[in-house]
């Protein structure tokens, strides 16, 4: 059971950022609604996004690092692979290869790929897209730093919710959209995102999208309940988030972490589940949510996908695969497309 009510005699000052406006919408219809959920952005403060780089490294989570293996055997087949696709629709044409990525990349992955884009063409240009400036200066920082040859153009966008606009270009634009973020969108979500690419894209130019793949359930379960503990800090550091931004008093103790493979709908479903009956108070929302022992809030979908719902997914948004590198057990997949 959940119940929202407002109690007037605690009105509060107004939030005092558009961030904190978006948490406060985003808490407020998400704790109301049976089941509670909350959207999984939520998870990056600055602590989010420290204990999520620290995800990346635990030896229970394959993803990052199996997708770096392909990258890192399969680089320059990639980048070459690219190109050959705009050379066929652009016959006798030439132009330098630029990579796009939506989300600011890191050195260590997306460095991969361009440093094969440089040892083919001298240089490239690299246009991060990301909704968070201070990410983004972090990585374009990082990645001129390491990355000779190398001209970073980075953007701040939603492009989640907003249209893309990419300036023009005389040549092929890859697109990146990897470490199976497209993961942590629902299906028609994610063809939304991937077709507001589409609509920037030319005739030729390509996306190379990350896939985490479906596998043994007990292997799924494991990458989202390591050993240390770190996946539950990430999702309870969602209830502390709420609490510095919105003055709530979660009592972190009273939840704890789920993570489990809902093998119909094909995904990790991350959760936190309250120990007992206990009500929350928002302040800043001027509103009480009371919760049952049991009961959870769903936080995160984690989508894992085959050969053929990625081909579906591909095709919703109007690309036509190319070609796809994997590593020997199939665990991840990078498909490269090109608009149909
Ligand atoms: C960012 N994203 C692809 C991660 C995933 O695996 O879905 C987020 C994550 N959540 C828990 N662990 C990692």
């Amino acid at each position: 059971m959940s119940t929202s009510f407002s109690s007037p005699e605690l009105l509060t000052p107004p939030l005092a950022n558009p961030v904190q406006d978006a948490v406060a919408t985003a808490v407020r219809e998400g704790l109301s609604c049976t089941p509670k959920w909350l959207p999984a952005w939520l998870f990056y403060d600055a602590e989010g996004s420290r204990l999520f780089e620290r995800i990346t490294t635990l030896p229970e989570y394959y993803p990052t690092r199996t997708e770096r293996a392909i990258f890192a055997g399969y680089a320059d087949g990639i980048i070459d692979t690219a190109i050959r696709t705009w050379q066929q629709t652009h016959p006798g044409r030439s132009g330098r290869l630029r990579i796009l990525e939506l989300g600011a990349g890191t050195a260590t992955k997306t460095g991969i790929l361009l440093d094969a884009a440089v040892r083919r063409q001298g240089q490239t240009e690299y246009l991060p897209i990301d909704v968070s400036e201070s990410a983004m200066a972090e990585a374009c920082a990082s990645m001129e730093r390491v990355q000779s040859g190398v001209i970073v153009s980075p953007q701040v966008a939603n492009y989640v919710t907003d249209a893309l606009e990419i300036p023009q270009h005389d040549g092929p634009t890859m697109a990146l959209y990897i470490g199976s973020s497209i993961g942590n969108f629902d299906p028609e979500e994610a063809a939304t995102i991937l077709g507001n690419l589409r609509r920037q894209l030319q005739p030729g130019d390509t996306l190379l999208l990350g896939t985490d793949m479906v596998k043994d359930r007990r292997k799924l379960e494991a990458a989202y309940n390591d050993h240390d503990g770190v996946t539950e800090a990430f999702n309870l550091n969602l209830l502390r988030r709420i609490n510095r931004d919105l003055r709530a008093n979660f009592d972190l103790a009273r939840y704890r972490h789920m993570a489990v493979w809902n093998e119909e709908r094909s995904r990790i479903e991350m959760h936190l589940q309250s120990l007992r009956d206990q009500i929350v108070r928002i302040p800043a929302l001027n509103a009480s949510f009371q919760f049952a022992k049991g009961e959870t809030i769903h936080t995160e979908n984690s989508y894992k996908f085959t050969g053929s719902s990625i081909a579906s997914l591909l095709h919703s948004a109007s690309y036509a695969p190319v070609e796809q590198w994997t590593d020997e057990q199939r665990w991840f997949a990078v498909t490269l497309a090109t608009p149909e």
